[in-house]
């Protein structure tokens, strides 16, 4: 099924959430606004608001904090995707300019502050003090999931639990506070909370172990191909690739090497392998499904894990 197709029934909440943002950065200056204008501001695909909306299931259109925490979720991640990009020296992001290609890398680290800043601006505005808690607690998670994840640049391979852990912080642990916010907003108990949490942190998990195979496989992402390796980052195809063929050097990485990795890659059938990973762990997040609230929308929910499996951007 396409997102698009995924997201009908939530069509006029996720333009609320648009028109939210918005709302939260018109008070801008002049120049700031034309460089949150030059910013991957539009064009995400709204994923974790889509994962939000599905959790809080026939309850959603009743809660008047829902626009504000999906918005103010979209801008936290867009404020790591700005920041992120500065980080990994990156050329394009959603098929646009990434920021600092048209400015400075200051400017767009302020712009990424700016947008995380208002990002707690609308959780703040709920008074809401355990929403606010998880907000905070969700960004200092993103930042030492970033941290981990330039630490083995040109180091020795990680083992694949801890490459999962990264992943677990620095994707995860956004759609887990989706999951875990839409619990709260239902009134679900501590332990349906938790579920929820862990439901959202593996379903994170999955759309990260797909973005890692598209880095290598794909050439519809918005982003450049190969900029993992680029970025000396190791990713699900680099360590199956490099498991089976340790004499191919990966890091640093060198352009001239591409012909030979796209060899290792076809010659070991890398795509089957980082399939089969996948499907592991996609059958992990289903099973963690049935657990869930019963407001959850458990068939949107399983249509959107098949989306994260299948997606090319
Ligand atoms: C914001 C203070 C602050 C710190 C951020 C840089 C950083 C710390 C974290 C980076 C986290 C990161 C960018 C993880 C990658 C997550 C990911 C898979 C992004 C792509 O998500 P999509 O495909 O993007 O949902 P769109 O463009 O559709 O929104």
């Amino acid at each position: 099924m396409l997102l698009n197709e995924l997201q009908l029934p939530y069509q006029s909440m996720l333009t609320a959430v648009d028109r939210r943002m918005a709302e939260a950065l018109a008070g801008s200056d002049d120049h700031l606004h034309q460089l949150l204008e030059a910013s991957p501001i539009s064009g995400g695909k709204k994923v974790r608001s889509t994962l939000f909306f599905m959790m809080l299931g026939e309850t959603a259109s009743d809660k008047p904090e829902a626009i504000d925490l999906a918005a103010a979720m979209e801008m936290l991640h867009q404020a790591s995707l700005v920041h992120d990009d500065v980080l990994d020296h990156a050329q394009t992001r959603r098929d646009k300019p990434a920021l600092h290609q048209l400015v400075d890398n200051t400017l767009a680290v302020l712009v990424g502050d700016y947008l995380f800043i208002k990002a707690l601006s609308l959780v703040h505005g709920l008074e809401r003090t355990r929403l606010m808690g998880i907000k905070l607690a969700v960004t200092e998670e993103l930042i030492y999931g970033q941290i981990d994840d330039m630490q083995p640049r040109h180091h020795d391979r990680p083992t694949h639990d801890r490459y999962l852990e990264i992943l677990e912080k620095k994707t995860g642990a956004l759609f887990g506070a989706a999951a875990e916010m839409a619990a709260i907003l239902q009134g679900a108990d501590e332990v349906q909370i938790a579920v929820s949490r862990q439901f959202g942190r593996s379903f994170g998990v999955l759309f990260q172990l797909q973005d890692d195979v598209l880095d290598l496989f794909s050439t519809k992402t918005g982003k450049d191909r190969w900029g993992d390796l680029r970025e000396g980052k190791w990713t699900l195809p680099s360590l199956l690739l490099s498991e089976a063929r340790p004499d191919i050097r990966l890091f640093p990485f060198d352009e001239k090497r591409i012909p030979e990795i796209e060899a290792g890659l076809r010659q070991h059938d890398i795509a089957a392998r980082c399939w089969s990973v996948l499907s592991r762990y996609r059958a992990r997040t289903e099973d963690r499904l049935v657990d869930l609230h019963e407001h959850v929308r458990q068939a949107e929910l399983r249509d959107l894990i098949e989306y994260v499996c299948r997606r090319e951007r």
